[in-house]
């Protein structure tokens, strides 16, 4: 413990900051505790593109919560269908029974996934559909008699959230370095940023498709008998959105194709219109075997994540005696009621207000609006595609993260919500927003910027 912090004193701080209530108890996920308990940022209320917070100050949201509120905040027919579900029926078991909207709730998802993409499986998070997948991934070669394939590829930078298989797989630094060994059999290929060559890219950039070719490497290194999968992020989000150079998705499906591995898309950010269309995998063209999924799928409203599976990768496992299991995995909450409402009523509401389509025709000015951030300050690289862009900072000497942290609180102060990753400025604004916020957000980021400089 820090000698120099009084405990009694800390609490007594905390509770003070945040004018009487005790924040002493709550071990916050992924912040600067101590930090944020000294000078507290609590929201109370949303509504379409805002939040309040605790001084009834409005906040423009330009990170949809945390890239999840595709359909903007407090969507009166997610509303009444999560009160409904309520109060008609709280809990279904999902092992060997079921309720109706589960199966609806698969169904509407089948139909607006890639074609062949339709067998749904439901998780309540991100890093959920993650280990599910990778667990399928397995099961899959297993069932059809190819059981030395058992080891997994991610990629450097890669972001499939926080749990045991997505933190092997991934390739964030700080989220792998704390625990141990993880799963073992797991390699990575490198990652695509490759500023020297595509800074400043408007959509994918030009260079890098050859850095699929670092499958074939690890291919050579492990035979491909024994890779049972290959795991992305079509675009990288948390790592600082990072647009894949053109070319590059479409060569990792053809190396996977030819070598027999699974390619699966970790879609929990792409997913639900970020990138212009329902998935990144029907912007770019390129359909995986396995696609997780979360976030936008019930706008944020109740937790819930799925895999979506091939026809074939399911059918492979409809083996065997018909009264037995046949895969050994679920989760108590998954197709909780609550949360197949709440998608039901987000995929209407994605529909009825043509939102996908609306981020492929806000793009351009998004585009065109982050994009002349170039020459302000610090920055040193913009990246965008659809409705989701990043601007990287040079980082404050010796102190990688503080530069673009310190931008984040005082745009807060400002009345705009952002998100930060390393020394980037990331935005993901529901897609229900409009030019002239766009601009918005874009000129309060320039006024930081200057700020700061
Ligand atoms: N895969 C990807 C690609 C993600 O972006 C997860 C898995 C995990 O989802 P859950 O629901 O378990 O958190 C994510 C989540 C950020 C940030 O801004 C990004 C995520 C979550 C929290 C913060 O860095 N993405
Ligand atoms: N731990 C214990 C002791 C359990 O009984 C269960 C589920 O029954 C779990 C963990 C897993 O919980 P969940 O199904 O919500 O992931």
């Amino acid at each position: 413990m820090n000698k120099a912090i009084d405990p009694v004193l800390l609490q007594a701080a905390e509770s003070a900051a945040a004018g009487g209530q005790d924040l002493s108890a709550y071990w916050m996920p992924f912040t600067a505790n101590r930090q944020f308990k000294s000078k507290p940022r609590l929201l109370t209320r949303a509504e379409g593109m805002h939040y309040w917070d605790d001084q009834g100050r409005p906040v423009l949201d330009a990170v949809g919560g945390l890239w999840c509120v595709n359909a903007g905040h407090g969507r009166q027919r997610i509303v009444r269908a999560i009160q409904q579900q309520a109060a008609e029926m709280d809990f279904a078991p999902p092992f060997q029974m079921s309720h109706p909207k589960a199966f609806e709730l698969a169904d509407r998802l089948a139909k607006i996934a890639p074609a062949g993409m339709n067998k749904v499986f439901f998780t309540n998070s991100g890093s959920e559909s993650v280990d599910t997948a990778l667990k399928m991934a397995l099961a899959y070669h297993r069932v059809r008699g190819e059981a030395s394939r058992t080891r997994l590829i991610g990629r450097e930078r890669g972001y499939h959230g926080v749990n045991f298989g997505g933190i092997s797989v991934g390739g964030m630094v700080a989220n792998r370095k704390m625990f141990g060994t993880m799963l073992s059999g797991v390699d990575h290929i490198r990652h695509t940023h490759d500023p020297a060559r595509n800074a400043f890219s408007v959509g994918q950039p030009l260079h890098g498709v050859e850095f699929a070719d670092d499958l074939e490497r690890r291919i050579a290194l492990h035979d491909a008998s024994t890779i049972a999968a290959v795991i992305v992020e079509p675009v990288a989000g948390s790592t600082g959105v990072l647009v894949p150079p053109q070319g590059y998705l479409q060569r990792l499906r053809e190396i996977c194709d030819r070598h027999g591995i699974l390619l699966i898309f970790d879609e929990v950010i792409t997913g639900f219109g970020r990138t212009g269309s329902a998935f990144a995998a029907q912007t770019f063209g390129v359909t995986p075997d396995l696609m997780c999924v979360a976030k936008g799928l019930t706008n944020g409203s109740v937790p819930m994540g799925a895999v979506i599976a091939r026809e074939s990768v399911y059918d492979a496992f409809m083996n065997g005696p018909e009264h037995l299991i046949e895969f050994f995995h679920g989760y108590t909450y998954s197709a909780h009621p609550l949360a197949c409402a709440a998608g039901l009523a987000t995929l209407d509401t994605y529909a009825e207000d043509g939102l996908f389509e609306r981020a492929a025709g806000l793009q351009a000015h998004f585009a065109q609006a982050l994009h002349s951030l170039r020459g302000e300050p610090n920055v040193v690289d913009i990246r965008n595609l659809g409705l989701v862009g990043g601007v990287e900072l040079t980082p404050l000497p010796g102190q990688p993260s503080k530069r673009a942290f310190d931008i984040f609180l005082d745009l807060f102060a400002q009345g705009l919500l952002i998100r930060t990753t390393g020394d980037t400025l990331a935005l993901s604004p529901p897609l229900i927003i409009d030019a002239g916020q766009i601009t918005q957000v874009v000129e309060m980021m320039r006024a930081a910027l200057r700020r700061a400089a």
